[in-house]
């Protein structure tokens, strides 16, 4: 099941005590303080882990805690430190302060740790207080809190390419092509669900193309199922927009996808796009031609294509894509 948002709550460790102790043995009945630290706490540490694609694992389980660092004792031991709690997320994970709703990290590199919620620091033992005014303090310092936040975990994919475009279109059957992605194809709408992503190795870079399920009408307001996966085309860096050219209006269908995307974020009225008229093997020459007469009157990047039989400019279109890619990576 794809789950892209999730609210939890983490709550690093709390510092242990720092102890009051005096030194005793048989021939000093009245020793100095030895009252050790107490141990830090644990910190929530964010790390992303590229075998993840979803924020699933948070449905169930939405509390974490770091351990509590260990008090002081006797003989100037300090308190063991408590473990630091590592939550594994996905690449592309925005992490919220839910009560706030300010920005607290973009997990939006591999590899990163971040430590989000920070450890108490230990409490001050006897032994470390003792000074030149009091050489025998009998009190010690409490350990610190662990910081507590109630979060909101977002993930928004960080795919290079998203293929957007009515149900239907071929975008599934393209991504099954291009990459090693084997999502379900079948004749009918809303056969994809959820984002699905798929890496091309095109010359010599690999890039992450996502398909993202069929948008319709009123997508950009909640109708059908593609606007709750819109947010995950907002971080490409180039849109192929896929249409069917076997329909009769292809059009009518191109503008009714671009004005969804546009009310969902008005950026895409200006964002990279390449458009694809696919099933040309079943489209009539005159519908093809007057949809690329639109669409270079546009000055938009135009191909025609037959996902399941190669007929068509497919090579072409990788190309434009890596060209695309390379050139905002550039720029970025
Ligand atoms: N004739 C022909 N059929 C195609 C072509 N490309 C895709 N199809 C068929 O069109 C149907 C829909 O293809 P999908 O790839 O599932 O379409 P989609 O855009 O992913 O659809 P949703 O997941 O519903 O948004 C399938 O039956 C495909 O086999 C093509 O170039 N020519
Ligand atoms: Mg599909």
């Amino acid at each position: 099941m794809f789950v892209d948002i999730a609210n939890i709550e983490v709550k690093a460790g709390d510092g242990g005590n720092g102890a009051v102790s005096f030194y005793r043995s048989p021939a000093t009945a009245l020793g100095g303080p030895d009252g050790g630290n107490g141990g830090k706490g644990g910190d929530v540490i964010f790390r992303t882990d590229s075998n993840l694609s979803t924020l699933y694992k948070f449905r169930n389980k939405k509390k974490f805690f770091a351990q509590n660092g260990g008090n002081g004792s006797g003989k100037k031991c300090s308190g063991k430190s408590g473990e630091n709690l590592f939550i594994k997320v996905p690449y592309g994970t925005i992490i919220k302060d839910l009560d706030s709703d300010i920005l607290i990290c973009d997990m939006n590199k591999p590899g990163m740790n971040v430590v989000v919620a920070k450890g108490g620091n230990g409490g001050i033992g006897n032994f470390n207080l003792k000074s030149s005014v009091n050489r025998a303090p009998k009190y010690a310092k409490k350990g610190q809190p662990g910081e507590y936040f109630n979060l909101c975990l977002e993930l928004k994919l960080l795919a290079d390419v998203g293929l957007v475009g009515m149900p239907n279109a071929g975008k599934s059957t393209i991504i099954s092509v291009i990459s090693a992605a084997r999502p379900k194809i079948a004749d009918y709408p809303f056969t994809t669900v959820s984002p699905i992503l798929g890496v091309v190795n095109c010359f010599d870079k690999s890039f992450v193309v996502a398909d993202i399920p069929g948008l319709i009408k009123g997508a950009s307001h909640g109708v059908g199922l593609g606007h709750e996966f819109l947010k995950h085309v907002q971080r490409c860096k180039v849109l192929v927009h896929v249409v069917d050219v076997s329909l009769e209006n292809p059009i009518e269908n191109f503008e009714i996808i671009n004005q969804e995307l546009y009310s969902f974020d008005e950026k895409f009225e200006h964002f990279p796009m390449i458009v694809v008229a696919n099933k040309i093997d079943i489209a009539c020459e005159e519908n093809i031609l007057k949809f690329k007469n639109y669409i270079n009157n546009k000055n938009l990047n135009f191909f025609t294509i037959s996902a399941t039989n190669g007929l068509g400019g497919l090579g072409l279109l990788l190309r434009k894509m890596y060209e695309f890619v390379v050139k905002m990576d550039f720029k970025l």
